[in-house]
């Protein structure tokens, strides 16, 4: 890992206005999902923060929510009548890698009552190679192993990712 002067001020650092922003929503089936993903550079790494709310809440106390996260290759959230995402195509992958070892591949989303915070940590891209590429929510938890793509199931939310100018 990178040696981060500023790690001790990360939380600051996420405060400041983002480098790239994904502005996310939800498919028609999932339509009350929205949120945003945004991006900082920090040093040799990029912080990602996730604040999601609408998402499908679980049942029964072992259904707690969990939503497979990626960066997918494609540049637009659009797709078909079965999959409405589908121009996201691939995880983002340019290392030519296995799943979970995709640059694309982030921790999986926690659902809490429909809403979901994470923030954490990437050295696996750049902001400026992730930009125009897509962000995604699966309907599923990722399991981290089948190829290509974690058997993470339906892609539920979608979000293009954008240069926010400071
Ligand atoms: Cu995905
Ligand atoms: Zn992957």
């Amino acid at each position: 890992m990178v040696v981060m002067r500023n790690m001790n001020n990360l939380c600051s650092l996420i405060e400041r206005r983002p480098d790239a922003v994904a502005m996310v929503r939800g498919s028609d089936a999932y339509r009350r999902i929205r949120g945003r993903v945004l991006f900082y550079g920090v040093e040799d790494a990029v912080a990602v923060r996730v604040e999601i709310e609408g998402l499908p809440r679980g049942r029964g106390s072992c259904q707690n929510p969990m939503f497979a996260f990626h960066i997918h290759s494609g540049t637009k959230c659009e797709g078909n009548p079965k999959d409405e995402f589908a121009d996201a195509g691939m995880h983002y992958n340019p290392g030519n890698c296995k799943h979970p070892y995709h640059a694309g591949d982030m921790p999986p989303l926690l659902g809490v009552n429909g809403n979901a915070l994470s923030v954490f940590l990437t050295d696996r891209f750049t902001i400026r190679e992730i930009i125009g590429r897509v962000v995604i929510i699966h309907a599923n938890p990722d399991d981290f192993m089948t190829q290509p793509s974690g058997n993470s199931g339906e892609k539920i939310a979608c979000g293009v990712i954008k240069r926010a100018f400071r």
